[in-house]
């Protein structure tokens, strides 16, 4: 396999398409070896089908405001790859939202899919619509102006959006709703549902439990646990609130939390209240994390920053793409850090990560670390198959047995001669030769 080839044939392809080009070269360059060890893979064409979307919709969201003005969003859809299952991945409404991030989300989703032992395949969609500071009434109006056109490419065996950044319970809500009018049918078409009316328990809090049942297995390999550990966590919506439901329940203490407004810093540790306190911060509507230093005076608020200044034993981002960069990296390093799990989608740069291999930081990437979210979705269209309702303790324990093996198979992978535990290159590797095992089976489609 010619990696650089394949690169810039795709750069010329997709000129400034920078986060997909990013997320491709990442899983390109781990997986080089097992690909050169399968000389069928080439021979079947398995990389240039890979990088490639099987399609992609695209379509305009126009929509009217309160005040009875017309705006006009973007929307799409990206089925990237079918091989083991429906496609399967959130919708994210943000305004930085572009077909490169749409893209970068819909190839990592393929491979953290892979990983949770369930059929799905990978997709990703959304709008640069921004949902902060709309009113419940335009996020609807919004959300039935995009289902309108989504509807058409969906359905619970072909095509099962769910939330990121953005779409929560409400604005899933309101597209299930438009979605029933159009297809005139109940149906699991969509997942993080509400729990009235087909969705599972502990889907809102699956993604940051995942993140720390794996974080936790990653300890256990150097005979560890959260017990007494300082942990930063950046983010404070759905995925952050999850981890530091968690962290608390395991004996660690969660100091910070952020937005785009900048850190908290709270020393004393943030449990209980000031855990449920995220919620109302994200209710709120606003998109910054400053008030929380109003609300519990032992805070403090420091503008414009990442916590990865902070010192901690554990960090955890759990906010967006490239949110951890090389010199955020250093500062970790500097400062101790013993492990970095990514609990947002590629939330640390190429340099970043490589600074954490390096110097030998137990580093678990994103699609590895972040997977219990879409594995709990998995299981809620398997509920909705079934049509009947597990109880939480069964969901949490299907989980976290899905979370350890994918810690298990991360580690056949991923360790080197040394003992170290590459778990980006486990993580692709046990993604990839699953994905590309059932596309080479499945012959040139
Ligand atoms: O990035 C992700 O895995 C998600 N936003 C969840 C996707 C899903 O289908 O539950």
């Amino acid at each position: 396999m010619d990696l650089n080839k394949i690169m810039n044939d795709l750069e010329a392809r997709h000129p400034g398409e920078a986060e997909y080009l990013q997320a491709v070269r990442e899983v390109l360059e781990s997986i080089e070896e097992v690909v050169n060890d399968n000389p069928h893979f080439e021979t079947a064409g398995i990389i240039d089908r890979l990088v490639e979307p099987d399609r992609i919709l695209s379509f305009k969201v126009p929509w009217v405001d309160d005040e009875g003005k017309v705006h006009v969003n973007l929307g799409y859809r990206v089925q990237f790859n079918g091989a083991i299952g429906p496609y399967k991945g959130g919708l994210r409404f943000h305004p930085s939202v572009n077909l490169s991030i749409l893209k970068f989300l819909g190839f990592e989703q393929i491979f953290k899919n892979a990983l949770t032992t369930l059929p799905m395949g990978g997709g990703k969609g959304g709008s640069d619509f921004n949902p902060k500071g709309k009113s419940d009434n335009e996020i609807m109006r919004f959300c039935q102006a995009f289902m309108l056109e989504l509807w058409k490419i969906i359905g619970p065996e072909t095509d099962v959006p769910a939330g990121d950044i953005g779409v929560g319970g409400k604005e899933i809500g309101f597209l299930y709703g438009m979605y029933k009018k159009l297809q005139h049918e109940h149906t699991g078409v969509l997942t993080g549902k509400g729990t009235d009316w087909g969705g599972s328990l502990i889907r809102p809090e699956a993604t940051g439990f995942g993140g720390v049942y794996f974080t936790q297995e990653m300890l256990k390999t150097n005979n560890d646990s959260f017990e007494g550990k300082t942990v930063t966590i950046s983010g404070f919506g759905n995925v952050a609130w999850g981890v530091a439901l968690k962290l608390n329940e395991l004996g660690a203490k969660v100091v910070t939390i952020s937005g785009p407004d900048g850190y908290i810093y709270d020393s004393e540790g943030i449990s209980g209240e000031k855990v449920d306190y995220l919620l109302e911060l994200r209710a709120s509507n606003q998109d910054i994390v400053a008030p929380y230093a109003d609300e519990f005076p032992g805070a403090v608020f420091v503008a414009g920053k990442h916590p990865w200044e902070v010192k901690c034993d554990i960090a955890m981002p759990c906010a967006t793409q490239n949110e951890l960069n090389a010199e955020d990296a250093a500062n970790l390093i500097n400062n101790g850090v013993q492990v970095v799990a990514e609990v947002s989608n590629m939330g640390c740069t190429p340099e970043a990560v490589e600074a954490f291999h390096k110097n030998k930081i137990l580093f678990g990437p994103g699609k590895a670390v972040n997977a219990g979210g879409v594995a709990v979705s998995g299981l809620e269209m398997t509920q909705n198959s079934m049509k009947i309702n597990w109880i939480a303790d069964e969901v949490d324990a299907k989980l976290h047995q899905i979370m350890k093996s994918i810690h298990e198979v991360s580690v056949k992978y991923g360790t080197e001669e040394d003992g170290y535990i590459n778990y980006v290159k486990g993580a692709n590797v046990a993604g990839f030769l699953k994905v590309a095992n059932a596309m080479y089976d499945q012959g040139i489609i």
